[in-house]
């Protein structure tokens, strides 16, 4: 099996989206999934945090995650 999965080669995409109070653990939960790593020093979120990890679940790739928007949002002036 390739180890190198390109970014929009899939089976499944799950959005996830991860809401709570602040301090309950959300940007480590993220962390550990998308790279393993746990920070006990974390700043707190401003906004939104964006990440996405690719998984083979039998021939299966399913991404899970969000990925930031490419574009933002035009304004007028
Ligand atoms: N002991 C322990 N501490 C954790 C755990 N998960 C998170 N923490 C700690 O809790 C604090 C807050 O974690 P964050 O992941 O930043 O929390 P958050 O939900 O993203 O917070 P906001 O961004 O403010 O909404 C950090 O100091 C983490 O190290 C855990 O499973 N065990
Ligand atoms: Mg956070």
């Amino acid at each position: 099996m390739a180890t190198y999965t390109a970014d929009d080669d899939y089976d499944f995409l799950y959005k996830v989206v991860l809401i709570g109070d602040s301090g309950v653990g959300k940007s480590n939960l993220l962390s550990r999934f998308t790279r393993n790593e746990f920070s006990l020093e974390s700043k707190s979120t401003i906004g939104v945090e964006f990440a996405t990890r690719t998984i083979h679940v039998d021939d299966k790739i399913i991404k899970a995650g969000h990925r930031r928007p490419r574009k933002k949002i035009q304004s007028d002036h």
